[in-house]
């Protein structure tokens, strides 16, 4: 296989979740622009349309669902029927995810609970409907979207930083528990992305803004798009002996204390 092939996606079958727009979006369409079969899901209607849309105007042949991530039922219908019409799933990315910023102590527990349930346990339920056939198969990629608050916390995102933290610990585990079937799942963790989940930190004004320019060596927000070359690579054969691992595409944010004054 020439190192060039190995980056390809050719005859993959790959189920990105939350991929309407923001981040899933656009590593569901590096993968299609990679070779690979995309299947994609989200809660509104009218983002799965738009998102339908989107996908033909790139050219893309996408499968959408309407399906919650958090609802083993129609995890488990979604994953049945993409596997009857495409084959089995070789590739998931677990995307789907929210934030709450809430200061802990006016956080209710439903709150919080939300928060863990779309970003923890749903890709405990989704990576659990799709091992059994990459197991059967012999081969499988489980890349989960982590976060720099799988490392780092920051007032105000405690539920999210707890389930990103413990969405690490799931990979690892998954590559534990599964790397002897030829499953490799990794982790990608993104810096701050320029998405509708991080619009309210971007306002024009908002401190947060230079807060980040100045705690990121790149000087910039990331965009999605930057994500598709890490993704495609825990994706494809080039990361086979890849396992357990967080891959961090933020621009230097963990590595860097920050702007000297
Ligand atoms: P986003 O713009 O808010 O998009 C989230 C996507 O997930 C939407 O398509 C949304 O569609 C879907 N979704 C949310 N809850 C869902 C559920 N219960 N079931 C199914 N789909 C659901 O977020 P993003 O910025 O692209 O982030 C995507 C992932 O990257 C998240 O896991 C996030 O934590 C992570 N991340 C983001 C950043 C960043 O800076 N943006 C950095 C690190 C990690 P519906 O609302 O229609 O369901
Ligand atoms: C926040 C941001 C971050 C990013 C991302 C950083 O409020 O701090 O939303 O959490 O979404 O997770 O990696």
């Amino acid at each position: 296989m020439t190192t060039q092939n190995r980056f390809a996606l050719n005859g993959k079958v790959a189920l990105v979740t939350g991929a309407a727009y923001g981040i899933g979006y656009a590593i569901a369409a590096a993968f299609a622009r990679a070779g690979a079969k995309i299947a994609f899901n989200c809660r509104s209607k009218e983002h799965l349309q738009t998102a339908l849309g989107t996908f033909r105007d790139d050219g893309i042949d996408a499968l959408g669902y309407l399906c919650d991530v958090r609802d083993e039922n129609s995890v488990a219908e979604m994953v049945q029927d993409i596997e009857k019409r495409c084959g089995v799933i070789d590739i998931l990315v677990n995307n789907a995810g929210i934030i709450k910023r809430i200061p802990m102590c006016e956080m209710t527990a439903e709150e919080f609970r939300e928060v863990v349930d779309i970003d923890l346990n749903a890709p405990f339920i989704v990576s659990k409907a799709v091992l059994p056939q990459m197991i059967e198969k012999g081969h499988g990629k489980i890349i989960n979207i982590c976060s720099m608050m799988s490392e780092l916390g920051r007032e105000t995102v405690s539920a999210y930083a707890a389930a990103k933290g413990g969405l690490k610990m799931l990979t690892r585990n998954i590559a534990a528990e599964y790397g002897r079937y030829n499953i490799q799942c990794n982790g990608l963790g993104p810096g701050y992305i320029a998405t509708p989940q991080t619009a309210p930190l971007r306002e024009h004004g908002h401190p947060f803004n230079d807060f980040i320019l100045a705690k990121t060596p790149a000087n910039r927000w990331g965009t999605p798009e930057d994500l598709a070359g890490p993704a495609i690579f825990l994706a494809s054969d080039a990361s086979n002996f890849v396992n357990g691992q967080i891959l961090y595409a933020d621009g230097g944010i963990l590595a860097y204390i920050g702007k000297q004054p």
